[in-house]
């Protein structure tokens, strides 16, 4: 009998669940124990799907040299530029996504830099999801980043057992096609599927039923699917720690705290999720770029702002117009001597705030070589990466600045173009 890696929560005798791993297929809970064979009237079965260490796995996968290696990849390799992400290996290191190459190398004198060849990942996840329509509807897929998708399930499984025997399907097949690791979280909701697939990585298989909900209650509140490190200071302060703190919160008091967007926090804690996956046409962008090439090259520091506002202006708009935020901005200058410069920056949170994407523009433009009468600045580019959908649960950001009227400046720049408005400099 093949052995899995999996797991899955089953009530324990003294603590109030164990965790059950690497269990043979045939150690699912058997269907008895888990509910009745036909379907469950408005259950639904939703499935995360997470590639481990997606980059580094495929680039350990194409280069056997790499294998078992402590390595990270992003830009072009070498020793400047950002780790995008590190092979296990690098990670029991200390190296850890966001950082710089040369920092990374401190923790880990064997790192191996490699460059991110972003088409080749992209290729993979695409041929993964038309290969998944084989097995389901087309609108019960939806990838939701470079490397997650949520499946809606139901319409091909009756009960956790078959959901459970489907994930594990699915973990083979993509295996069986592309040698790759995948981690699934498979629950009766978006929001705890995407909590389970963290509860076993790699290559696990976790499963979260609605009698598990005392379990998830447990879990720190930082486990939240939308809780980063502000957002839980400020939930601590308010005395909640756990899941289950947030879950039993007072409505009142989140609301007051965070607005409807803790209301909405609260809600999904208490796994009363009822999104639906959105679709294979919503699929997730990986990211945008915009470029201009200036006619008439500018070294004047009032002409530079103004072409780099331009820019930000735009990719903002864009994102919003697909309600995506983004975490990593890139500012490129090429020179009128075709010297070409970039520099990378993450955020500590996702936005398409332009006030916010400014800053972080002229604070890389700052790192950058200026541009001067006789090394004049040809083009400008900005690019934005790590695109997730605007969940409305990154709450500081919310509050920050609740009201300001982006929906309505962007239809006047839609009906009249871009110069119609433009938020005044001294609000950036
Ligand atoms: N990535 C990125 N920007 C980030 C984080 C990651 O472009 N801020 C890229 C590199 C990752 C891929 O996206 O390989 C997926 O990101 P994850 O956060 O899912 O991280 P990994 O798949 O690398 O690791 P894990 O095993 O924790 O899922
Ligand atoms: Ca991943």
């Amino acid at each position: 009998m093949e052995k899995i890696s999996s797991s899955f929560f089953a009530r324990g005798e003294k603590k109030i669940f164990k965790r059950v791993r690497l269990l043979p297929l045939y150690g699912f809970p058997h269907h008895k124990d888990v509910g009745h064979r036909e379907k469950i009237p408005g259950r639904k079965y939703f499935i995360h799907l997470d590639f481990d260490a997606f980059f580094a796995q495929v680039e350990q996968r194409d280069n056997p040299k790499l294998k078992n290696k402590p390595i990270s990849v992003g830009g072009n390799g070498g020793i400047k530029g950002i780790v995008m992400t590190a092979s296990y290996e690098a990670r029991a290191c200390g190296v850890k996504t966001g950082m710089s190459v040369f920092e990374a190398l401190q923790y880990c004198p064997e790192l191996i830099s490699v460059p991110c060849y972003g088409q080749k990942y992209e290729t993979i996840i695409q041929r993964i999801l038309t290969e998944f329509k084989n097995y389901l509807p087309e609108d019960c897929i939806e990838q939701y980043s470079i490397d997650e998708c949520f499946l809606d399930i139901t319409p091909v499984v009756n009960d956790y057992f078959q959901a459970a025997k489907f994930a594990y399907m699915l973990k083979k097949l993509i295996m069986n096609l592309e040698r790759l690791t995948v981690t699934i979280g498979l629950s009766f909701n978006k929001t705890y599927a995407k909590m389970a697939s963290k509860f076993h990585k790699p290559d696990g298989l976790s499963l979260v039923r609605e009698e598990n909900k005392p379990d998830i209650y447990n879990l720190p509140a930082s486990k939240m699917w939308g809780v980063g490190k502000r957002i839980e200071r400020r939930l601590n302060y308010m005395g909640i720690f756990t899941m289950g703190d947030l879950a039993n919160s007072s409505i009142y008091a989140v609301h007051k705290e965070f607005g409807v967007n803790g209301v909405i926090l609260r809600k999904l804690a208490r796994g009363e999720d009822t999104s639906m996956v959105s679709g294979a046409k919503a699929r997730q962008e990986k990211s945008f770029n915009h470029h201009h090439t200036l006619t008439d090259p500018v070294y004047e520091p009032h002409e530079v702002e103004s072409e780099i506002r331009r820019m930000v202006e735009y990719i903002s708009r864009k994102l919003r117009c697909k309600d995506l935020v983004t975490r990593y901005f890139v500012l490129t200058i090429r020179y009128d001597d075709l010297g070409f410069v970039s520099e990378t920056l993450r955020l500590s949170y996702y936005t398409n705030d332009e006030r916010e994407l400014f800053g972080a523009a002229m604070y890389l433009y700052k790192k950058l070589p200026e541009p001067c009468k006789s090394r004049k600045a040809r083009m400008f580019g900005v690019t934005v990466f790590d695109l997730h959908k605007n969940m409305g649960i990154n709450l500081d950001l919310f509050k920050k600045y609740l009201g300001f009227p982006f929906k309505e400046m962007d239809y006047l720049k839609e009906k009249y173009g871009e110069r119609i408005i433009r938020i005044g400099l001294n609000s950036l």
